[in-house]
């Protein structure tokens, strides 16, 4: 295939979708069609999109608002570089600001893809990493960490790696900043780690959050592997695609991406516009190579429905591509009690992750990570998290009693 593919859905109650599609297509790659001289048409027919396909939803008794057509488009690489910007700008540039249209997914030839690595270490990377091949992981997040001093800081990561958890990210919104720069938040925080590690048996990743000017990250991503980070976090949004893809295929950045979904809600829930959460959070987090990425659940406190999150997962876990698999974080909101779920609906190669389901717990933040554990080894052996609790699993059942279990 020498054409990446764009599939959208549009709405329009009386438009006639085949021409509407036509439209794009020749809109978004030679811009006018009919009024080029023939010499010039041929010239420029390598150029041209193509309408795959049109389906057009229309029910009897359709209502207002409710009549919309899917639409898949090929365009030719020969028109884009091969880079993300360059792809979403040709497949959605300015048609996404032309009416109700979404873009829910899109299709890459392989000459595309030949451009990206995809992500280092993926799922069975991440799996050497730790040592871990038999169960789900456990990540803990920071929690009030704004104006913490390094004390503070080493404190609050001490008492999450001695709940058991496999890997500590940053909370996303701690940046730069005097009290705990990056480079000695990773030097204290390791050095933290390996104190736990020699009472839990367990080997622990902590992701730092990598941030400042674009111009500097690499420079920051450096000084932190360089003090001995063994992963770092990042909101790929908010510096686009490009930026991941460039540090996750660095030579120099050896530690694992896990891509944080922040602003991503700015693109996705509407059911008329914007970009679907599979392109953004599956498709284009994989392709530019994040080793983790998180995003809601359909079950936490910032919710999804299940469906798109399955999409999700589909995306970050398919053999389809000629990539390593992202892992995949269902976040926010996360408590014990939901564990039996999203081990239904991840299977065993999933993070739970969880930042108040683990700090708020009422016997404290190293029994929030017990309570943690204790939830995965009953889901695992298909026990009731209520039976395991009361089989002298305290943690747990103190869980339960504060955020309920599974329904
Ligand atoms: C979807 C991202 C979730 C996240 O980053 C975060 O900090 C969650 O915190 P909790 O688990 O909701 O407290």
């Amino acid at each position: 295939m020498n054409s990446c593919t764009a599939t959208y859905r549009l709405y329009d109650d009386k438009a006639d979708f085949r021409k509407k599609a036509e439209s794009i297509s020749v809109g978004m790659t030679v811009g006018s069609w009919t009024e080029l001289p023939q010499a010039k048409r041929e010239s420029m027919q390598k150029h041209l999109g193509q309408v795959l396909q049109v389906d057009v939803h229309e029910p009897e008794g359709v209502q207002p608002g409710e009549r919309y057509a899917d639409v898949t488009i090929a365009y030719p690489n020969v028109n884009f570089s091969k880079d993300i910007p360059a792809l979403l700008v040709t497949v959605f540039g300015k048609i996404s600001m032309d009416g109700r249209i979404k873009l829910n997914r899109l299709g890459f030839s392989d000459d595309y893809l030949s451009a990206f690595p995809g992500p280092k270490f993926g799922i069975s990377g991440i799996r050497d990493l730790l040592g871990v091949y038999d169960r789900p992981l456990l990540m803990s997040i920071f929690k009030s960490v704004i104006g913490l001093n390094m004390d503070e800081l080493k404190d609050q990561f001490t008492k999450q790696a001695l709940g058991g958890v496999d890997l500590i990210k940053d909370d996303e919104i701690l940046f730069e900043n005097e009290f705990t720069p990056i480079e000695k938040r990773v030097e204290v925080c390791l050095k933290a780690a390996e104190a736990a590690s020699r009472e839990t048996g367990k080997k622990l990743l902590y992701a730092a959050n990598l941030t400042g000017h674009t111009s500097s990250l690499k420079s920051q991503a450096v000084k932190a592997i360089q003090a001995g980070a063994n992963a770092l976090l990042f909101n790929v949004l908010s510096y686009g695609y490009d930026v991941l893809h460039e540090l996750s295929s660095d030579p120099e950045i050896t530690v694992p991406i896990a891509a944080h979904p922040a602003l991503a809600g700015a693109y996705y829930p509407s059911q008329h516009y914007g970009i679907s959460a599979s392109v953004l959070l599956g498709q284009l987090m994989r392709l530019a190579g994040a080793d983790l990425v998180l995003f809601p659940s359909p079950y936490g406190s910032v919710t999804m429905p299940r469906e798109e999150n399955m999409a999700i997962r589909d995306e970050l876990i398919s053999s389809a591509l000629p990539i390593k698999t992202s892992m995949p974080v269902p976040s926010a909101g996360i408590h014990p009690g939901l564990v039996p779920l999203i081990l239904r609906d991840f299977g065993q190669d999933v993070v739970v992750n969880a930042g108040g389901g683990i700090h708020g717990h009422p016997m404290g933040t190293e029994a929030g990570g017990h309570a943690f554990v204790q939830a995965i080894e009953a889901a695992q052996q298909s026990i009731r998290l209520a039976d395991y609790a009361e089989a002298d699993h305290p943690e747990l059942k103190a869980a339960l009693e504060a955020w309920g279990g599974e329904r």
